[in-house]
């Protein structure tokens, strides 16, 4: 869109002065921020409207995706990006004595999701405007996003996000688009003078859901797709008959916090009712759309594609049949044949214990029409698998089990298609998580590699990176990442790979800076900066790298005299609440990190920062300043991985295990530009086959390794007599789970090769060039590209 900045400082000064009656000067970056929402909305209100009306006027197929998280990060300079007015308005606001960035800061970051699955969802919202589609994200509005971390003494401890506190600027709220959701009663079928049968309801629970629509703005390409987040509440035909405080809570309660775990813990109702609410809510109004556009209900499939993000939203599945059966007169077969051409599901996890279940008496109790229609999926599956694949099969793989409603087995078998989200993935869950299930529905099962938006996490994320490329190879990768190919013929550009240098430093400043100004923690900029940034998890082997950390410190300790290559090891992680043995580490890892900061002998030879409050916006200022990418989970763990992406195409070279995306990175950029070690998932499956994994023997045979895991029971580590034996004991009591030590050898030597490698900066940046120039491989786009191919059959743009 096309703005001059003396118009946008006429529209900003009118908006302030609308909104707060007063001069700039006596408004805070708040208001000032709120302003500029404001003024972006405005500026893009007729896109939103144009882009639903172009969609319903070509009749386009609508793809719904379907999350129980969104991590949408920040949403001011990302609008401005996309509508191309992101340099007007800096200039303006300069010209009005006002910073841009301090403004940005000012913005909630909206926490609505635990970590990969969620930003992974907001990225392909971000894609799928970018390429045309007319993409729909469908979630919750929690009152409170996942919560806040800060340390004491070391211990994580949580804190409520109240990120709604100053209002959200970017939503809508949509009161005649709601819909009721029904919980709980009886229920029962009734025969219809004409034979069909009618559901009946009584004794249930209704809950408003309200949606609240968040505006997706598309790169420079006039379209604005809808974030649709619902808001429980009190049905208004009620409000006014008497309400106990105990009844308004159970309601308001459904979206008040975002469940702060990202594996599976024991199935607790008030997530079930979550999953229910967001679920039905969604298809109900998808449903009621389509019937105001289309009088066939046989068009559904064409015209409609409903996307599971793991199996939180599955009930879309029954709740489809429900609404079809029940209020659309439908068969059973018309029903099932339709649900099946519409939905498709994805899967994230390798973990047992992250495969959801609930128990039938609970699931029964609470969604009593939803269960009946379960089990009639059920029923009709053994039937029809029975004579083919046999009792046994049939029994594993049924919704209905062991007393459970099994999440996955109901979304696989209601889906036409079934992904994971990379290529080792996939193959784990034909042989191993889903493999019954593969055997009966082979052709449902396909890969989709994760991706990444180049456009926040590099164009956004890191702008001297972005301006050095434009002034290399043109603007056309911006709207293509393939085209950061063409920087491959740079890495003999000498010119070119020390400024490539210098925007590292400059990136690093910036973090140094605010490591300095809010963790008092000085550190230099020529040092490798080697970061470790997600969930804490004992599968992603936080441990591993405390355990190189506490080696370089002995080495320091024992010979001061030697040349170390200086390093700054960053971390950010959240652990989940109840999960006792992350948090134990977390204390680990603070102790780790004062004994090492705080002792002279070491000084700036080695920092260890553990950031808190890791997320979007953190990520955005660490990832542009690495060096060293960390990836360490053990091999068949990680589904995928996805700020590995990132931190390649922001020029960090991957320390990392053939896990995951890991295997596609090494190979996408080469194995020399990468460091590649560890155990292969074919040789943890044969440690669990044999049997034959004994972490004792590691400890007792290097004594290096026997000298660091001592160091945790025997006061070498400041105040850490519990956490350090519990974590002892989990390595050899208990011998060590996720292969820790029988990956320290070869995690430290790649770490000392990393150490020699660095004094060669040339041929350090030669590396770093072939990451970035090769990162386009996992755009977002590609991949959104490939799902509306293969999956949800949508036209898209093609990239130039
Ligand atoms: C389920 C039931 C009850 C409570 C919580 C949950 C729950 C919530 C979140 C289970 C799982 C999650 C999140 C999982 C997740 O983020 N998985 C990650 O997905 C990324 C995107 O595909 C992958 O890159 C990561 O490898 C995978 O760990």
């Amino acid at each position: 869109m096309k703005l001059t900045s003396a118009q946008f400082k006429k529209d900003f000064l009118s908006e302030i002065e609308t909104l707060y009656s007063t001069a700039l000067a006596d408004t805070s970056n708040i208001e000032q921020y709120i302003a500029l929402g404001h003024l972006v909305r405005r500026y893009n209100s007729q896109s939103w409207t144009r882009t639903a009306k172009r969609y319903r006027d070509h009749q386009q197929k609508q793809v719904y995706y379907f999350s129980i998280e969104f991590l949408p990060g920040r949403l001011l300079a990302m609008n401005l990006l996309s509508l191309n007015l992101l340099s007007t308005f800096k200039r303006g606001l300069s010209e009005l004595g006002l910073d841009f960035e301090t403004i940005s800061q000012a913005e909630p970051d909206p926490a609505l999701g635990n970590g990969g699955l969620g930003r992974l969802a907001a990225c392909y919202m971000d894609a799928m405007a970018s390429l045309r589609i007319a993409g729909n994200g469908n979630g919750i509005r929690y009152r409170y996003g996942l919560f806040k971390q800060i340390f004491m003494n070391g211990y994580q401890v949580e804190l409520p996000d109240d990120w709604l506190r100053t209002g959200n600027v970017w939503e809508t709220r949509r009161d005649n688009k709601s819909c009721v959701v029904r919980f709980g009663g009886n229920t029962w079928l009734k025969k219809q003078p004409d034979g069909h049968l009618q559901a009946h309801y009584e004794h249930t629970e209704d809950v408003l859901a309200v949606p609240y629509d968040i505006g997706v703005v598309g790169y420079h390409n006039d379209i604005t797709n809808t974030l649709r987040l619902w808001s429980a509440e009190l049905p208004p035909s009620v409000t006014k008959t008497y309400y106990s405080q105990e009844q308004r809570d159970r309601v308001s309660d459904i979206t008040k916090v975002l469940y702060p775990d990202d594996s599976n813990t024991a199935g607790q109702q008030l997530r079930l009712r979550q999953e229910n609410f967001f679920s039905s809510a969604g298809v109900q109004s998808i449903v009621r759309d389509f019937c105001e556009n289309n009088d066939d209900l046989q068009q559904l499939g064409k015209k409609i594609a409903i996307h599971i993000n793991d199996t939180h939203p599955t009930l879309v599945i029954p709740e489809m049949m429900r609404l079809l059966l029940d209020e659309h007169d439908c068969s059973w077969d018309v029903a099932w044949t339709l649900t099946m051409q519409v939905m498709s599901y994805t899967n994230h996890t390798i973990l047992q214990e992250a495969l959801e279940t609930w128990p039938i008496e609970m699931f029964k109790t609470l969604l009593p029409r939803i269960y009946q229609i379960v089990t009639e999926i059920d029923r009709r599956y053994r039937r029809q698998e029975l004579p083919i694949f046999g009792q046994k099969i049939v029994d594993q793989t049924a919704p209905l089990g062991n007393g459970q409603v099994r999440m996955a087995y109901l979304a696989v078998i209601g889906s036409h298609s079934v992904n994971g989200v990379a290529p080792l993935h996939t193959k784990l869950l034909k042989t191993d998580v889903l493999r019954d299930l593969y055997q009966v529905y082979p052709e449902r099962f396909n890969n989709k590699t994760n991706g990444i938006t180049m456009r926040r996490w590099v164009q956004l994320a890191n702008e001297p990176l972005s301006g050095l490329i434009d002034t290399t190879i043109g603007k056309g990768w911006r709207r293509n990442p393939n085209r950061l190919q063409e920087l491959i013929p740079y890495q003999q550009d000498d010119h070119f790979l020390h400024q490539l240098l210098e925007v590292k430093q400059q990136n690093k400043w910036a973090l140094a800076a605010y490591v300095q100004k809010n963790m008092g923690i000085k550190l230099r900029t020529d040092a490798i900066y080697d970061v470790q940034i997600k969930r804490l998890h004992a599968y992603k082997r936080q441990l591993l790298h405390v355990f190189e950390i506490l080696r370089e410190y002995f080495k320091i300790k024992d010979h001061p005299e030697q040349a170390v290559v200086p390093r700054v090891h960053v971390f950010g992680a959240k652990a989940a609440p109840s999960y006792h043995y992350a948090k134990s580490i977390i204390k680990l890892m603070n102790a780790v990190a004062d004994m090492v900061n705080q002792d002279p002998v070491i000084g700036d030879k080695l920092k260890v920062v553990f950031i808190p409050n890791y997320g979007v916006s953190l990520a955005e200022l660490i990832i542009p300043a690495a060096d060293v990418s960390e990836q360490i989970s053990t091999a068949s763990k990680e589904a995928s991985g996805t700020s590995n992406m990132k931190l390649m195409a922001n020029g960090a070279l991957s320390l990392a295990t053939h896990d995951g995306a890991n295997i596609d990175i090494i190979h996408v950029a080469g194995a020399e530009n990468e460091y590649p070690f560890g155990l292969t998932a074919a040789e943890v499956y044969h440690y669990y086959e044999h049997g034959n994994y004994h972490a004792a023997d590691f400890y007792h045979a290097d004594p290096e390794l026997k000298r660091i895991l001592d160091s945790l029971i025997d006061g070498t580590i400041p105040e850490v007599e519990t956490v350090g034996r519990e974590i002892f004991d989990s390595l050899i009591q208990y011998n060590d789970e996720f292969f820790v030590l029988a990956d320290y050898a070869s995690y430290t030597q790649q770490q000392r090769q990393i150490s020699h490698d660095f004094q060669d900066q040339p041929t350090w940046q030669q590396r770093a060039l072939v990451n970035i120039a090769t990162a386009g491989y996992f755009s977002a786009d590609s991949a959104v590209a490939r799902y509306a191919e293969d999956i949800w059959q949508v036209p898209h743009d093609q990239l130039t």
